[in-house]
């Protein structure tokens, strides 16, 4: 596929992606492609989205074994991976000790994502749309985690997403297993 980069360099003194990413997806996080009027972020699903705009050989077949194979690792790389390896690399930059480290760079991105995730759910009764899916499997686990916490005071939305979810026939019956 044709395509035009757009490098946004990060902050000389923080070292963090500069402002100019987030006028274009509130997480101000690189990668994010733009097509055909969406905007959208996250490596894996930008891949996918390149992937489902013809023909290829990057992705198995669907009827193949090695398509649950691909698609484990394509989840494991970001949702598994990325914490431990990003975490010692932030451990090795931190110069402070004791409770310091990572602290002002954790409570940043749970505010961030917290917040971007709220605005989401302002929007839509389900995260992909009016539709309960699979990805409403995956967020409530780390959201009801992060409730838990008491880190959704100021988050009426998820509050109420929350609630909805385990409103849900298949929400209750899954708890009774635990
Ligand atoms: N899970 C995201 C990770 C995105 C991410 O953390 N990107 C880094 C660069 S690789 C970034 O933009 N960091 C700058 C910042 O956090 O300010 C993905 O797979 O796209």
């Amino acid at each position: 596929m044709p395509y035009h980069v757009v490098q946004h360099l990060r902050d000389e003194t923080t070292k963090l992606a500069p402002t100019s990413l987030g006028k274009i997806h509130p997480l101000n996080k690189a990668p994010i492609i733009e097509h055909n009027g969406h905007i959208i972020c996250e490596s894996g699903a930008i891949l996918e989205y390149i992937l489902d705009q013809g023909k290829n050989d990057l992705r198995p077949d669907k009827q193949s074994s090695d398509y649950y194979a691909y698609l484990e690792w394509m989840h494991f790389a970001e949702g598994s991976l990325a914490l431990p390896v990003i975490t010692h690399l932030l451990m090795q930059m931190e110069t402070r000790s004791g409770d310091a480290p990572l602290d002002g760079y954790i409570t940043k991105e749970l505010n961030l994502d917290l917040s971007y995730i709220d605005s989401i759910l302002a929007q839509r009764t389900y995260f992909a749309g009016a539709m309960f899916s699979a990805a409403d499997i995956m967020m409530t686990i780390s959201l009801e985690i992060a409730g838990s916490l008491g880190l959704l005071e100021n988050r009426p939305n998820i509050q109420s997403y929350l609630a909805r979810i385990q409103d849900r026939t298949a929400y209750k019956k899954a708890r009774e297993f635990g």
